[in-house]
This record gives C-alpha cells, sequence and structure tokens, in this order.
C-alpha cells in the first residue's frame, strides 16, 4: 500500500476513533489520551521536526550551490516573493468576503461569556525583517528559527561561491549530510501512519461538541473559505497547464501530515520528498522554495485572521470603520508571514491583527475552543499554498512546455 493511502487511512481512522471515545467512551478519554495517544503523537512529532533543520539547512546549500550565477538566486527570490504576496492578498479577499456574506459572528446566540484574550503585541514589521539576520546561526539552528537558518543557508552559498575550490570538502559534506537526512526523513515518514492516527483521534476525542455546535457556521464558514483558495490553486495551476490532478497525487502524503499534525514545519521534509521524487521538481527550486515557503507562505492564517477578525466585530456588533478594515488586511498579510509553523499559532497571533484593528480581544478565547479542530484545515492551505507557488515558479523558470501528464508518470513532469 502507498504511504499516501496509509496516511489517509490513518487519518480517518483516527477521526472515526476520536468520535466513538468521544461520545461512547467519554470516561476512558483521559487516561487513553495521556498514557497512549498523546505520547504517540508527540514522539511522532519531535521525530519529524529532528530533520526540518537539517533537511533545510542542506537542501539550500544543495539547491543554491547548483544555481550557477547569484542574479538567479536574486530572481528567484523577487519572483517568489511577488507570488507569495499576490496569493496571499487573494486568500485576505476570500476570507474576508465569506465572513462578510456568512456572517458567523452573528449566528452565536447571545454573547457568550468569554474570558479576555491575552493580548499579545506581536513584532512590527521593521524589527520582524531585522529578526531575520541571525546574531549567531549556531542559535538559530538550535532554536529552529526557518528565517534565519534560511538567511544563513543563502550567505553560506555565497560564501562557498567565493571560497571556490576551497569550498569543495564542505560541499561534499554537506551534500553527504543531505543525503543521510533525506534516508532518515522517509524512516520517520513509515511512521507517519500511526503518528497521524494518535494526533487526529487525540484531537477529537478531546474536543468539547458543545462548543462545536455553538460555533458551527464559524467552523463550516472557516472551512469554505480555506476550500474556496484551494480551489483558486486549483484554478491557477490549470491556467498553467499543470495537472490539478498529478498535483493532488504527488503531494497526497504532505496534505496528510499537514492536516494530522496542524504542523508545516513537521509536513516540510515530505513536501521536499514529494517536491522532487513525485512531482520531479528540480533541486534548485525545491530545496529553496518549499523551506521558503514553510517559513513564510501561510494562505490559511492570512483567511483566518481576517476571518476571526470579522467573527470578533460580528460578536460585538461593531461596524467596522475604512481604517479599520485596512488594518485588519495589513496585518493579517504581515501576521501571515510571521505565524510559526507549529499548532495552534495563528490563534496566539490573533491578538497582533485585533490590537491593529482596536477590536475587543476577548473574542480569543471563544475561537481558541475549536481553534485545534480548525488548525489542521488551516495548516493543510498553507502546506498547498506553498507546495503550489513553488509549483508556478518553476514552471514560470522555464517549464514552459508541461503537457497533459499522467498522473505519476515515469516521465519528468515537465515535458
Ligand atoms: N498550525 C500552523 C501551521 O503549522 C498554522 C496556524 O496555526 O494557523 O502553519
Amino acid at each position: 500500500m502507498k504511504l499516501s493511502t496509509k496516511i489517509t487511512v490513518g487519518l480517518v481512522s483516527g477521526i472515526i476513533f476520536g468520535i466513538i471515545l468521544n461520545i461512547f467512551l467519554p470516561q476512558a478519554v483521559a487516561q487513553l489520551n495521556e498514557y497512549v495517544l498523546s505520547p504517540i503523537g508527540k514522539v511522532f512529532l519531535n521525530l519529524i521536526q529532528f530533520v526540518v533543520v537539517p533537511i533545510v539547512f542542506t537542501s539550500l546549500i544543495v539547491g543554491f550551490s547548483s544555481i550557477d550565477n547569484s542574479e538567479k538566486v536574486g530572481r528567484l527570490t523577487g519572483k517568489l516573493l511577488f507570488l507569495y504576496i499576490s496569493t496571499s492578498i487573494l486568500a485576505l479577499v476570500i476570507g474576508y468576503i465569506t465572513a462578510s456574506v456568512l456572517k458567523p459572528g452573528n449566528m452565536v446566540d447571545g454573547l457568550v461569556e468569554v474570558a479576555a484574550g491575552e493580548a499579545k503585541e506581536g513584532q512590527g514589521i521593521l524589527e520582524w525583517l531585522i529578526s531575520i539576520v541571525p546574531t549567531n546561526p549556531f542559535e538559530a539552528f538550535a532554536t529552529g528559527n526557518l528565517l534565519q537558518i534560511i538567511f544563513t543557508a543563502i550567505i553560506v552559498v555565497f560564501g562557498i561561491r567565493m571560497a571556490g575550490s576551497h569550498a569543495k570538502p564542505f560541499l561534499l559534506f554537506v551534500e553527504s549530510v543531505h543525503a543521510i537526512v533525506e534516508k532518515i526523513t522517509m524512516l520517520v515518514l513509515k511512521l507517519s501512519p500511526i503518528g497521524v492516527f494518535a494526533l487526529i483521534s487525540s484531537v477529537i476525542a478531546t474536543q468539547g461538541f458543545d462548543i462545536v455546535q455553538k460555533l458551527f457556521v464559524y467552523i463550516l464558514g472557516l472551512i469554505l473559505a480555506l476550500t474556496l483558495m484551494a480551489i483558486a490553486y486549483f484554478i491557477i495551476l490549470s491556467f498553467l497547464h499543470v495537472s490539478p490532478k498529478h498535483f493532488w497525487k504527488s503531494f497526497q502524503p504532505t496534505f496528510g501530515i499537514a492536516f494530522g499534525t496542524a504542523s508545516s514545519n513537521a509536513a516540510l521534509p515530505v513536501a521536499i520528498e514529494n517536491s522532487k521524487k513525485e512531482f520531479k521538481m528540480r533541486e534548485e527550486i525545491a530545496g529553496f522554495a518549499i523551506p521558503l515557503g514553510t517559513a513564510l507562505k501561510r494562505d490559511g492564517a492570512c483567511i483566518l485572521q481576517t476571518f476571526n477578525a470579522l467573527f470578533v466585530a460580528q460578536l460585538f456588533n461593531i461596524q467596522l470603520s475604512g481604517a479599520q478594515i485596512l488594518a485588519i488586511i495589513v496585518s493579517a498579510l504581515v501576521v501571515s508571514f510571521s505565524t510559526a509553523g507549529v499548532p495552534g499559532a495563528g490563534i496566539i497571533m490573533m491578538s497582533t491583527v485585533l490590537a491593529a484593528a482596536n477590536l475587543p480581544l476577548a473574542g480569543i478565547a471563544l475561537v481558541a475552543g475549536v481553534d485545534r479542530l480548525t488548525d489542521g484545515f488551516r495548516t493543510l492551505l498553507n502546506v498547498f499554498g506553498n507546495t503550489a507557488n513553488a509549483v508556478i515558479l518553476d514552471k514560470w523558470e522555464g517549464n514552459s512546455s508541461i503537457t497533459d501528464m499522467k498522473v505519476h508518470s515515469s516521465e519528468p513532469v515537465y515535458a
């Protein structure tokens, strides 16, 4: 059985098992979760996070050092940032319009008693940009700061280029580490069906369904907005003559792990694997765009932040001014670039957007009650958008003759 099928089986059986536990065996949930499901899920998440830092650093070095000139590095970066911002704006608009039409905040009967959410002032844009430059690259590795690791890798590539033949041993060392880490990643991925089963059944088993009922329109509306953005990507890919079916089949393991773990960082190693081995994306694109997108590209966060801000405004019957609407859009865009790729990161950043638009933080506690349920869907779109933009960049970078492909054709994807 293929890994993608095993992961799907793990997810579906995990959801069914979680519902059975939640409805029929509530008394057993706490013990089972504490001593079985949660430990298995944590071990799997730790194992997969274990390979993230080395695979990001070595993929970038191996990918970038194969690029023959520095001008191309600048061109790739410029094109990818353009794609990220333009598709993020589309996601922001979809999130905003969906929440405006569905009005989820008006559907919550009565003003649910909510504790004030803790105010977490996010970093200013300038402060965030400065923070990308590490003072100590080893600290960046130790803390798993993806943007600082990417910055370090790009600096090292320029150093390799300038050092010429002196850098050959180092490059060989990095290439061998990359090969070893890829093999370790494949080993860890064999555990993913069990890992996603434990993680998703734990979430479902412990989810309070009374709040799900209360926020049913909110949950459906958020999932609808996320789905509309995925459909937009399918349309863009079709327009570029890239088979959406082949795209989906190639990245199915990536999407399954993103949904099950609710962590785009955890999906990063398999995303690189699927982009090169399944989708036949070129090393220089996969090794650069996928890590950068994991650090920056979060369409799910764009939609979450605009949707939640409108939900809170509706909940408290606040008529948004033009300035507040602009503040929501701009702060949601910036927040999406700095949201961490770990479970629950989006809800933590929500206070930044609410504060920017001068909206009550109290609404955070309400949506936090269903956050882990919606996080899998948001993370799925984050990774979906990351991989789709990498495919668009690869095509933009000269693979203009993509024709219809049989799914999983043994031939390279690009004719
Ligand atoms: N779970 C985050 C991620 O991994 C997204 C979020 O919390 O919104 O991308």
